[in-house]
Order: C-alpha cells, then sequence, then structure tokens
C-alpha cells in the first residue's frame, strides 16, 4: 500500500513544551517543519498570539519553501480566535482538540465507538457554528458552505436533532455493555481493566497476556474500542478489557462521550493502571497524575496495580526513582506497583502474583465428592471457572480449588448436589 505522503504543517505554542503536540500532530500524519513559541501566561483574547507574533507566522507561511497547510495552535481555540487567526493566515487553522478529535475518527473502527466520536465532533463543532452565525449575520462572512446564513441556521439545528439521537443510541449501547459486564461478574469472572495514558502499552500487554493480536502502534490514541478477553495464563477467571488511553486537559464533553467505555475501568475489581516509564521524570510525574487525577474521576475505588512499563529503555536506577515517586504519590491508596518490560516479558509472572493477590475475596475449598461420572463434568466446570490447585483419585476424588466469592457459592451447592462434602474452606 502506498504511504500516504505527509503534510507540511507548524507548530504554535505559549509554552516550550511541545512534545505532545508533535506527537498528537504526527499521529495525523503532519510533518512538522516549524514551532513558533510565544511566552504568556494566557493566550491573546483576540487572536491567541499576540500580533507581532502573528506576522512572523504570516510572513513565515508566505516565504517558506514548504507548502504549509496547516497551523496547529497547542491549546483550546475560541471560536472568534480561530475565525481571526484563519482569516489573517489564510490557511487552515487547528487546535489541540481538533487534533485529538480527528486522530479518534481515524480509528473509530466499530459502531459505539463512531457514534462517540461522532458526538465529541458536533459538541466540539457546535460554538465554531454559533459563530458563523453570529457572523453571518453581522455581514461579515457569507456562511458556512457558502450558504448563506439560512444553511447555517438549518446546519445548527440539525446538529442539535444529531447530537440527540446519538446519545439515545449510547444509552441503549450503555445499557447493553452494564447488562454484559453484570452477566460476567455474575458468572464467576473478575473484571480487571488496562488504564493509562495513551501509548503506554496497554494493548501490548493484554496481548502477551491472553495471545490477542490488538493494533499496537507508536502513535497516540491506538486503541478506542474496548476488547475483553479471558487471562489465559490463569486457571482464576479473569476477563481483562482494553480501554481508551487518557491524555490530559480533556474537557469533560469529550470524556463524557465516552463514557460507556470509560466505565469498564470503574467496574473492575482491580484497575492495571500503564504507565511508560521510560519518559523523562518530569512527563512521568505528569502522567501519573493525569492518570490517577482521571481514575478517582471516574469514581474508582477498587485497588489499583501500577505497572511501570518499557523499563528495558532505561536504568534501573532510573525504575527505583519511578517507583518511590509512584510509592509516595500513591501513598494511602489501595494500591500495589510492579515494573516490567513487555517487550522482553520481563517481570510478567511477578505482574500476574499481584494481581491475583489484589483480587477481592479469593477462596480457597477443599472438598470431596464420590468418583462418577457427574463428578466428572463437574471438574470441567471447575477448569472453567476457577483455578484447581491439587487433584487425588481414590475411589472418591479429593480437590482443592482456588476461587471467588460466587463461584465457591456454587461449588458449595453443587458438592451437595453430587452428594460429597466440604472438608476444609478459608478466605486467601
Ligand atoms: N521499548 C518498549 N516499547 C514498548 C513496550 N511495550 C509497548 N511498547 C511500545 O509502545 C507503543 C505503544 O504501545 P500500545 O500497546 O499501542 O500502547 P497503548 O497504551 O495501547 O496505546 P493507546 O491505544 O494509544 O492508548 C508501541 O510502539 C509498542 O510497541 C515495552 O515494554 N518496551
Ligand atoms: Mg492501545
Amino acid at each position: 500500500m502506498q504511504k500516504k505522503s505527509k503534510k507540511a504543517g507548524i507548530l504554535v505554542s505559549l509554552h516550550d513544551d511541545v512534545n505532545e503536540i508533535r506527537l498528537l500532530a504526527e499521529s495525523n500524519d503532519y510533518h512538522i517543519v516549524n514551532t513558533f513559541v510565544q511566552h504568556r501566561d494566557h493566550p491573546d483574547v483576540t487572536s491567541y498570539i499576540g500580533i507581532g507574533k502573528r506576522d512572523e507566522i504570516k510572513e513565515y507561511i508566505a516565504t517558506s519553501e514548504e507548502d504549509i497547510s496547516v497551523v496547529i495552535i497547542d491549546g483550546t481555540l475560541k471560536p472568534s480566535q480561530w475565525f481571526v487567526l484563519e482569516n489573517y493566515w489564510n490557511v487552515t487553522v487547528y487546535d489541540r482538540l481538533r487534533l485529538i478529535l480527528m486522530i479518534f475518527k481515524d480509528r473509530a473502527d466499530r459502531k459505539e465507538a463512531r457514534l462517540q466520536v461522532r458526538l465529541a465532533e458536533l459538541q466540539y463543532e457546535r460554538p465554531f457554528v454559533r459563530e458563523l452565525i453570529h457572523r453571518a449575520r453581522s455581514g461579515e462572512h457569507p456562511g458556512l458552505m457558502a450558504g448563506g446564513e439560512y444553511q447555517v441556521d438549518d446546519y445548527y439545528e440539525m446538529m442539535k436533532k444529531q447530537m440527540k439521537q446519538i446519545k439515545e443510541k449510547l444509552n441503549h449501547i450503555r445499557k447493553q455493555r452494564h447488562l454484559r459486564r453484570h452477566h460476567r461478574h455474575h458468572s464467576g469472572y473478575f473484571l480487571v481493566s488496562l488504564a493509562g495514558y495513551t501509548n503506554a502499552g496497554k494493548s501490548s500487554l493484554l496481548n502477551v497476556l491472553t495471545d490477542e493480536q490488538i493494533d499496537v502502534e507508536d502513535r497516540l490514541f491506538s486503541t478506542l474500542s474496548t476488547t475483553t478477553r479471558k487471562l489465559d495464563q490463569s486457571h482464576i477467571p479473569i476477563l481483562m478489557t482494553d480501554t481508551v488511553g487518557f491524555i490530559q486537559r480533556l474537557p469533560a464533553w469529550i470524556i463524557d462521550a465516552f463514557h460507556s467505555t470509560l466505565e469498564e475501568i470503574k467496574d473492575a475489581d482491580v484497575v492495571i493502571l500503564v504507565v511508560d516509564a521510560s519518559d523523562s521524570f518530569s512527563v512521568f510525574q505528569r502522567k501519573v497524575k493525569t492518570s490517577m487525577d482521571e481514575l478517582s474521576d471516574l469514581g474508582v475505588t477498587n485497588p489499583v496495580l501500577v505497572v511501570l512499563n518499557k523499563t528495558d529503555l532505561i536504568s534501573n536506577e532510573q525504575v527505583d526513582v519511578k517507583e518511590q515517586f509512584v510509592s509516595a504519590f500513591c501513598a494511602g491508596k489501595k494500591f500495589d506497583m510492579v515494573s516490567i518490560s513487555v517487550h522482553q516479558h520481563l517481570h510478567l509472572d511477578e505482574l500476574l502474583k499481584k494481581l491475583y493477590s489484589l483480587l477481592p475475596q479469593l477462596y480457597q475449598i477443599e472438598i470431596q465428592l464420590p468418583n462418577t461420572e457427574e463428578t466428572q463434568s463437574f471438574l470441567s466446570w471447575v477448569y472453567e471457572y476457577s483455578r484447581l490447585e491439587d487433584i487425588v483419585y481414590t475411589d472418591k476424588v479429593n480437590m482443592v480449588i482456588t476461587t471467588h466469592q460466587q463461584i465457591k457459592d456454587k461449588i458449595i451447592s453443587k458438592v451437595a448436589s453430587l452428594k460429597g462434602n466440604v472438608i476444609d474452606m478459608k478466605q486467601l
């Protein structure tokens, strides 16, 4: 397949740390040819940056050898600022949110994700359309899509209707998702969700633990749709769900649009929070903080296993420093921590051990059953839903099983119906 040729763009920021906005631009296939930084605490009310910088950029666009097709602003533009800048430079202007939405749109592979993205997009566009209506009315602008003010008004009404319809559809999907989760939980599965900043390695981890083939890419927001898989390496019945990545400074309405997806995190028995340990210390700190804030905003109260991934890229000393930060930062919360490398399969066993120990109410139960055909079919059910620690055949069958509460209760009633005995039971 022929690779899309990259379009040239420039970045405009009010601070020096342009790493993330650059990644967002590159994830949209833009090639950044220059960056303009104007240090200021607050954006200019009229045009986000001051007049001097605005002129400097206009000059650059006019004289650059590259064909600049977009100017990317590392921040949120008010519609009036966007209007001023596009007209002044006569080139497409995107802000950070627009870039994020474009990536989302590109990656939305399933119906729910497509609806979620469309809702976020409409929400994003609404104030811009309102601005166009305002300008069209005051005779400043011919109107959206060269159609005049009536079309703009119609378009605005259409947006409102569409948003309402999408919300209804998403609500329906959300209910189904809730039911499915409920059902899974009640059939004895522990629910574990992978959460964390985009590009931390969540999908890579799910792939190694479950032999799955989810798309893994070195770009932001590779995953938009959730995927749930059974954890093969464990006889404890665990379903692990991959989720959309976090990024800081996302307005609440985007998070709302992805609400049903993120509910997988809130309802999990344990959340595995994956963080990229190879980031610089300050970026690492910022991402841990953003991610933990996100989890508490989502209402997570269950334990969190913080997984420092990509340790293959850093020294042991750096791992220590970052672990210390996490310990201090998460002090007082229900959490544990492990440092791993998915690429090198480092410490994955330790990760699983810690995960098991965070699962709620694990029981060990020893039972004795008559050696019959019914016991054999019971045994295959046990294999499916719990971990068989030990089995001894005599004229009877003795088993030691580790499992969680719901399955333990089912085992006890099955043992009674098979005319067996519960010999011992303890909470782990
Ligand atoms: N060096 C190194 N790279 C890793 C490791 N684990 C994952 N990666 C790389 O990190 C990048 C992101 O991995 P993903 O698994 O797509 O990350 P994600 O958290 O699912 O990202 P989103 O879906 O965008 O939220 C990919 O290029 C992976 O190959 C690791 O242990 N070491
Ligand atoms: Mg992913």
